[in-house]
């Protein structure tokens, strides 16, 4: 099968991809149709992947990050550098304002290359027979080769990057996903041009419909920059911080199966308060100790082969869930803190995890210290569990100071869920997804800290301020088969929201149905939930969802209300259910800063 049309430009104007890709579903297979609500007869029954041996492969003792290139070739430039290869895109916004001598950075940008290949061999699991090695997607960006996720990128504040991201994917793959490509680095404070708009696919012949040329290279302008800079001055508001990011495949229609295939990884960004280095700022658990965790759900056939069918627009719900690319790994750590930052990169499944013992009758506390990225103003402390939707991320600190040498401890996750609709329950003990055996003392003293502030938070507006913005609503919902907004599907020409560069607004997420939850990601700001409320009647907003966040869940009957800036950059961006089948079946949207 394959879903990429064999024209050189994707549709025109008023065609979408998912159109393509519908004709070509029902050229080739039955087609689907969601089920009525409150019954699951027509989801499709898939025999459960291959038995795994788990606690057997061992992931690196710490994160490498990537190393900075001292050039480029060809060098970059302002404008597409379409003789050298690179896309049609457009000028980089405000560059010499954000970059190189005299500018609010007063640095040029640092180099970066990432080449999106195929790894021919990965293993799963090991040396386990039933999961023999097989082709999946990656980053190469050092002598690690092509991995799955990707290398983490190390970024500061202040300091622009040039991120030159190559598809030297194979055009003529066969199977699930298409070899074009498309980076959104979530949820950078990222010029239009290289935010990874999902119209903005190539590869070497191939365009999306919101370029003027194909080619095999793309650099995205990564300005490191807090939101506000025009508010603010300078280089913005250091309220407005984000840590923790991940970069992944945004290509129109097939960024499910491309994500599946490995294509997301990990990016970093610290400032004067986080700084990386637990003797400087804030004091957090840095270096080896700074450690990113990353879920995603997984289907096997029975030989073993990575399974997905992205026609279906229920997609195909994860048995296995695999850790920085493995399925059940195992993590020495020393008896120390770290700093773990998990994120759910998807496509379907959420994750409630919980720190348990190797009885699996006990659970141990840790502090949650950021959402979304977002450094919290205060430590959450003694937690014992903490849930994530597909996109969503927590930073969480554990301190193994407390275990002898020799403890084995397991990541579980105790939400059980069956279809891709929605998590159903919370039921102990739950899937161990990863094993932590403290086997060492730390070679130094533990200096790091968890401080009881964090990052202050901007206040609200008042109440009369709130009450003058405007208000759009969102409603999402199943609709003629496939996953909508207000009735509509994705069109990729269509601003559904013209933004005055600056402004502030509240959306109104909702969901009337009571069959289906949608993570709904709003690209470029981060949001303050203002309030939730379901079948009308107010509840609690959760505590670690009191500050930033970039993902809103909106569940059954539930309608969420969120504060928004639009500031410092113009052009088209994204809203969508970070659901990835949910996303690639039509529940997105684009709207436009002006
Ligand atoms: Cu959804």
């Amino acid at each position: 099968m394959t879903v990429h049309n064999t024209t050189k430009t994707d549709p025109a104007p008023g065609i979408g991809r998912r159109t393509m890709l519908k004709a070509t579903v029902a050229a080739t297979a039955a087609p689907m149709v969601l089920t009525p609500r409150r019954t699951e007869a027509q989801v499709v029954v898939l025999p459960p992947s291959p038995p795994t041996t788990p606690w057997v492969e061992e992931l690196p003792l710490q994160d490498t990050p990537l190393q900075a290139l001292d050039s480029l070739t060809p060098s970059p430039t302002m404008l597409a550098n379409s003789g050298g290869g690179e896309i049609g895109r457009v000028e980089h916004q405000r560059y010499f304002d954000l970059c190189g001598p005299g500018s609010r950075s007063n640095v040029d940008a640092k180099f970066y290359e990432l080449k999106v290949k195929q790894n021919p061999s990965w293993r799963f699991n090991g040396n386990n027979a039933y999961y023999p090695p097989q082709a999946i997607w990656g980053y190469e960006g050092d002598a690690r080769g092509v991995i799955t996720p990707g290398p983490t990128i190390h970024a500061t504040y202040g300091q622009p990057i040039l991120c030159r991201i190559r598809n030297e994917l194979p055009a003529n793959h066969q199977g699930f996903g298409s070899p074009e490509i498309c980076t959104h680095l979530h949820n950078l404070h990222t010029p239009s041009e290289s935010d990874g708009f999902t119209g903005d696919y190539y590869s070497a012949t191939k365009f999306g419909p919101t370029l003027t040329g194909a080619g095999s290279f793309n650099d995205h302008f990564y300005p490191n920059m807090y939101a506000g800079i025009d508010e603010f001055g300078g280089i913005g508001d250091y309220r407005e911080a984000l840590g923790t990011l991940f970069y992944h495949d945004h290509t129109e229609g097939v960024t499910a199966p491309n994500v599946l295939r490995g294509l997301a990884g990990r990016y970093n960004l610290y400032d004067h308060l986080d700084t990386g280095n637990e003797t400087t700022g804030l004091r957090l658990p840095s270096g080896p100790y700074d450690y990113p965790l990353t879920f995603g759900d997984r289907r096997f056939d029975v030989n073993g082969q990575l399974t997905f069918d992205q026609l279906n627009p229920e997609g195909v719900m994860g048995d296995k869930i695999i850790v920085n690319g493995k399925i059940e790994p195992v993590l020495r750590v020393a008896r120390r803190k770290y700093r773990f930052r998990l994120l759910n990169s998807g496509p379907t499944r959420f994750y409630e995890i919980y720190l348990q013992n190797k009885g699996r009758n006990g659970v141990f506390t840790f502090t949650q210290i950021a959402n979304d990225g977002n450094l919290l103003p205060n430590p959450l402390t003694n937690q014992v569990q903490v849930r994530i939707a597909p996109a969503e991320r927590a930073d969480i600190v554990i301190d193994f100071a407390r275990f002898p040498i020799g403890t084995e401890l397991f990541l579980v996750n105790q939400l059980v869920q069956t279809s891709t609709r929605r998590p159903e329950k919370v039921q102990a003990p739950g899937t161990q997804m990863l094993k932590l055996i403290v086997d060492r003392n730390p070679p130094e003293p533990d200096t790091s800290q968890v401080p009881s502030a964090l990052r202050p938070l901007r206040a609200l507006p008042s109440a009369a301020e709130l009450a003058a913005l405007p208000v759009r609503k969102f409603n999402f919902q199943r609709s003629g088969g496939m996953w909508a907004i207000n009735e509509q599907f994705f069109n990729v020409y269509q601003p559904r929201a013209s933004i005055p560069m600056g402004s502030g607004e509240i959306w109104e997420l909702s969901n009337f149905d009571d069959g289906w939850q949608h993570p709904i990601h709003i690209h470029f700001e981060e949001g303050r939930i203002l309030s939730k409320t379901v079948n009308g009647v107010a509840v609690p907003i959760p505590p670690n969802e009191r500050g930033r966040k970039d993902v809103y869940v909106v569940g059954e009957n539930m309608v969420v209300r969120v504060f928004l800036r639009f500031r410092d950059f113009k052009g088209k961006y994204l809203m969508h259910c970070h659901n990835l089948t949910h996303e690639d079946h039509s529940m997105m949207l684009r709207w436009d800063i002006v």
